[in-house]
């Protein structure tokens, strides 16, 4: 079953396949695609849902009747291919008025532009029927000491959720927002770099229950981080409203290679997690077809994102499933690592002298956990040996 079908809930975002391979050593190297040709192609290979930035869809300053034009292809395409926008999210970063940040630019008017900005396209977006709002603050950063001051501008990026949270609520919108983190580029270091500092920065907000993360593989990767850790952390505090597939290799510049390239242990982890840790929401890829394709490339490159989680989806089912792993995961305690540490309370474990008194540090420091025949079992699956 390495088909994909809707029911996989795939989605990409228009700028991903969109990709020119523009980059900072050189310019474009494929002409532009049209969002209502992305759309038939995307439904084509299986694909549930397409997501856009505002100005993926309507380019920036276009006048009010090109953007509703460009509104209404884009809705019929929708429907002629059955697809859905289960999230928008805006372009707070490519502007220059957007050098110096969007929520977080010392500017005040930068800041009030670019939170009317992001109103706007939360309107089409719920128009369009998505339940996700993403907010990447690529420019919320700086590259020097004293050019931002961090605490004041986490007041006004605190002050920036808030606004939004309150129009939603004040509009009847069903949508949340899901922050996404990185730790730098394009700026030098960017305010909520990972998953740890978005989570802990949501609690400080009016409607935290409005705001979860939108955590991208390579962004994580990035930091050194362990990328399944962070999901199932988020996972655990109930804020995996969303997820960024792609590859990495390591700490150096953001890849966004397709799913599957990079760290591929990881992305074996990370889909066992979201397969069996009760993700319910789309499987978002965010990856940048290389720049030394040609439209095909670009096309092939998202069919293998689609066909790499559906393989490794696989290879995590067979895993969980054979006999000797699932002994393996006994023999290295698994099950007990499931039990309350004291269910009995503090008094009895206060009172409990086989805990401390009468316990055998020696024996329990000789035992074994069978963790490297766990994953060596592992590996054996990621490989197809098993
Ligand atoms: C940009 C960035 C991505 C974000 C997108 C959402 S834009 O391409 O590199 O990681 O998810 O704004
Ligand atoms: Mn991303
Ligand atoms: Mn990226």
């Amino acid at each position: 079953r390495l088909t994909p079908t809707p029911a996989d809930k795939f989605s990409f975002g228009l700028w991903t396949v969109g990709w020119q391979g523009r980059d900072p050593f050189g310019d474009a190297t494929r002409p532009p695609l049209d969002p209502v040709e992305v759309v038939g192609r995307l439904a084509e290979l299986g694909a549930y849902g397409v997501t856009f930035h505002d100005d993926d869809l309507i380019p920036f300053g276009a006048s009010e009747a090109e953007r509703a034009a460009m509104i209404s292809r884009f809705r019929a395409a929708l429907d002629a291919h059955s697809l859905e926008v289960p999230m928008a999210t805006t372009n707070l970063f490519t502007h220059p008025v957007f050098k110096d940040g969007a929520f977080t630019a010392n500017d005040r008017d930068v800041r009030r532009y670019a939170l009317r900005k992001t109103i706007r396209n939360i309107d089409l977006a719920v128009e369009l029927g998505a339940s996700v709002y993403v907010a990447w603050g690529g420019r919320e950063g700086a590259e020097s000491g004293a050019a931002k001051d961090v605490r004041v501008a986490l007041d006004r990026l605190a002050e920036a959720f808030d606004l939004l949270g309150q129009y939603v609520t004040e509009q009847r919108y069903p949508i949340r927002f899901a922050i996404e983190p990185k730790p730098n580029e394009p700026r030098g270091d960017i305010l909520l770099p990972t998953i740890g500092h978005a989570l802990a920065f949501i609690g400080e907000l009016e409607y935290p229950e409005l705001v979860g993360v939108n955590p991208e593989v390579g962004h994580e990767q990035m930091a050194g981080l362990n990328f399944a850790h962070g999901i199932a952390q988020a996972l655990w505090h109930d804020k995996l409203f969303h997820i960024d597939l792609n590859g990495q290799n390591g700490p150096r510049f953001d890849q966004d290679l397709r799913f599957g390239g990079g760290d591929l242990r990881q992305a074996f982890w990370l889909v066992d997690v979201l397969e069996h840790g009760g993700y319910q929401g789309p499987r978002h890829f965010d990856f940048k077809p290389a720049r030394t394709e040609n439209a095909a490339g670009v096309w092939e490159a998202a069919a293998a994102c689609m066909r790499n989680y559906l393989i490794l989806a696989e290879r995590a089912r067979a895993f969980r499933a054979d006999e000797q792993v699932r002994q393996a995961l006994r023999d290295s305690r698994l099950d007990e690592l499931a039990k309350p540490t004291a269910a009995d309370g503090l008094a009895a474990l206060l009172a409990d002298r086989s805990s401390f008194e009468d316990f055998d540090v020696e024996a329990a420091g000789e035992r074994g956990m069978a963790f490297e025949r766990l994953d060596q079992l592992a590996l054996e699956h990621l490989l197809g040996t098993r």
